[in-house]
């Protein structure tokens, strides 16, 4: 009897997240989706600069690298080269996203461009030491703010989904979490919508995800979690931000 398997869609490359870092289950969440679409065959992935830099290593479906930032500009490029054939999906930190690559994400939202962002917020610079982000809280330690972020001198965190809906463009946007089982199955869950809308030619879908990076928050695996729920999402509230489809079938 098989009790524990690996998504078709992951490569057997053992990855390199620091222990307690969640973007090992939100990568497999992604793989198990494109396994449950059928579409590996099919589908892109745009690997963003941080932590998560060398998810082409990780996904078994055809990666590019974007520059930082560029991901929503690589992925408009490629799924508008040949629109039928291709699901295209980035996959993009919070320093990444919200940071160098606002614009691109602006941008892209507003066109509504039909892909699909995995959005992984962890309120900090992961892979370059723990530096602030537009997304880290206030209050929060960070190597760049050691007295806590100052909001009088840093201004306030980004609260991209929030923000995003007040385009017009995008299709989806919707918070979720991965600390806890129950968290776990919603946040597959939204990610699966976000590609469907896609191969439905709903347009652009974005999945953000609060994570935990137990390193550079310098606490343990255990703890770290408790702070998404203690810490995060007082400030970043789970829930959709916007489903075009389901408010037009509420109107109809
Ligand atoms: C143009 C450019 N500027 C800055 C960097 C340095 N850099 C690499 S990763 C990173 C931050 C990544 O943070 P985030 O997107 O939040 O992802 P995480 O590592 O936390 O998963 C920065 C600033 C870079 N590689 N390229």
């Amino acid at each position: 009897m098989v009790v524990f398997d690996k998504p078709h869609a992951l490569t057997d490359a053992p990855m390199h997240y620091c222990p307690g870092c969640t973007h090992g289950i939100v990568h497999r969440l992604v793989a198990e989706v494109i396994d449950e679409l059928g579409i590996e065959g099919k589908t892109i992935g745009v690997a963003p600069v941080g932590c998560s830099v060398m998810a082409y290593n990780y996904f078994a479906c055809d990666m590019i690298e974007a520059a930082h930032g560029r991901a929503p500009a690589v992925a408009t490029g490629v799924k508008r080269a040949d629109p039928e054939n291709h699901v295209v999906f980035t996959y993009q930190g919070d320093g990444d996203l919200a940071s160098i690559g606002m614009a691109e994400t602006v941008h892209a939202a507003a066109r509504n461009e039909n892909i699909t962002v995995i959005f992984i917020n962890n309120a900090i610079y992961g892979m370059t030491g723990g530096q602030m982000a537009p997304t880290s809280l206030p209050g929060q330690v960070t190597q760049t703010s050691p007295y806590g972020r100052d909001t009088n001198h840093c201004g306030f965190p980004i609260k991209v989904c929030e923000l995003l809906s007040e385009l017009d463009g995008p299709e989806y946007l919707t918070r979720v979490t991965v600390n806890s089982v129950k968290n776990i199955k919603a946040a597959k869950a939204a990610i699966k919508k976000a590609f469907q809308n896609q191969i439905d030619g709903k347009g652009f879908s974005l999945v953000e995800v609060l994570s935990s990076c137990p390193t550079n928050w310098g606490m343990t695996p255990q703890k770290a979690l408790e702070w998404i729920d203690e810490k995060m999402i007082p400030y970043y509230p789970l829930g959709v931000y916007k489903d075009r489809s389901a408010a037009k079938e509420e109107t109809k």
